[in-house]
């Protein structure tokens, strides 16, 4: 028998559970304490193959905000990040790498920036309220900080423009990548971004009110009719291929931006302050010692990836993969890892110990897969 997940008031139920359960959700993921649908009827690969053809609505909830508004607000915001925010605009959104006093990541969040004194961190997997929290109390900051009832709904693949034309007209066509507006939806206005976790193109809908989720899904539901549209969740095969990072897989709290390949959001400008400046100067200057990198490897499928697994160089610790999987488009399979400097060029060879004992045989790629 498959163990069920016990849901709780702990593990969140989001405005779209009700939905994504008539639609046959099978498997779920826990981020952010909210329960994030993994898998529908099709396979991974079926899903893959539906995603870069079609149009998909992905309830990903658990990209939770956290909201920081106030006098202090962008003081605060650019304390958490390397990355120089000074040029940001209102409408913007910024992939944004927070890190610790150590330089060690504590999240790689999409900032929002509403206005001058109103952001909101859309976060993966870790606790960033606490954290946000504790440095507004701990420096007497006059922000406030929250989590505010803000669900995003992402429309992705090649199709998600015609689907959001039809829901919210021709301006979503204006919206750059990276950027965001407010839309009319029903007497309302909704944020939509031109984002989303894949590379197939999308956008990510900001749903503001739980009590709307369900009208929300069903009006694009409807609206999708034709396009094919599919539920569907952010696709392991499409976003190792793409060279998207996830944190708690890629990378924890024990890895700084310059192993995650985060160079160009890290500003050592002499003018900008942030926590961990100084840890993260120190680990320039002695260069980083293992970066991700994508590693293929083999023509056989390789067991599910549920924990990392060694790279071998002539018989020599070079690093580990952390997230591997069979791709059906390029007939092999896909990884993202660390490796060790020295072992880091494109093209160099590695071994693969693999989950089930097998070694394989592999090389170093740059990303994204192509
Ligand atoms: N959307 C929103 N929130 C999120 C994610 C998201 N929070 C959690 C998680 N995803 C954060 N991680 C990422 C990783 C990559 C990207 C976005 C969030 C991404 N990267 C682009 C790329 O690599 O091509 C562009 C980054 C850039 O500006 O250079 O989209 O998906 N709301």
């Amino acid at each position: 028998m498959k163990a069920r997940l016990a849901v709780s008031r702990r593990l969140r139920s989001t405005p779209f559970t009700k939905r994504i359960e008539a639609l046959g959700v099978s498997d779920y993921s826990i981020v952010n304490h909210t329960i994030l649908p993994k898998g529908f009827t099709r396979s991974v690969e079926e899903d893959y193959w539906h995603l870069r053809e079609h149009v998909q609505l992905w309830d990903v909830s658990c990209q939770r905000q956290v909201e920081i508004r106030g006098h202090d607000a962008a003081r605060l915001v650019q304390m958490m990040t390397p990355r120089d925010l000074r040029t940001a605009v209102a409408g913007q959104c910024l992939y944004t790498p927070l890190i610790d006093n150590n330089a060690g990541l504590l999240n790689d969040p999409v900032l929002l920036k509403l206005s001058e004194d109103h952001y909101w961190l859309s976060i993966a997997d870790s606790d960033v309220l606490l954290w946000a929290k504790g440095l507004a109390l701990g420096f007497g900051l006059n922000v406030s900080v929250r989590e505010p009832d803000v669900s995003p709904l992402a429309v992705q693949g090649p199709k998600a423009d015609a689907l959001m034309e039809r829901v919210f007209g021709p301006q979503v066509h204006e919206i750059k990548f990276f950027r965001f507006r407010k839309l009319n939806f029903q007497d309302r206005s909704l944020m939509v971004a031109r984002s989303g976790y894949s590379k197939q193109g999308g956008y990510e809908i900001y749903l503001d009110d739980s009590s709307l989720g369900l009208q929300l899904w069903d009006t694009l539901w409807e609206a999708g009719q034709g396009l094919e549209v599919a539920p569907g969740s952010p696709n392991l095969i499409e976003r190792v291929e793409g060279g998207l990072l996830s944190y708690g897989n890629e990378f924890t709290n024990a890895n700084n931006p310059l192993e995650c390949d985060f160079n160009k959001y890290c500003s050592f400008d002499d003018d900008l302050d942030y926590i961990g400046k100084g840890a993260l100067c120190a680990i320039k200057e002695a260069g980083a010692a293992q970066i991700i990198r994508g590693i293929k490897f083999d023509c056989n499928k390789c067991p599910p990836c549920a924990s990392t697994w060694p790279l071998l160089v002539e018989n020599v610790n070079a690093g580990e993969i952390s997230t591997a999987v069979w791709s059906p488009r390029l007939s092999c399979n896909v990884a993202l890892g660390m490796l060790k400097r020295g072992y880091w060029d494109d093209g160099q060879s590695v071994v693969v110990e693999c989950g089930d004992g097998t070694l394989r045989s592999g090389q170093v790629v740059d990303l994204p897969y192509k």
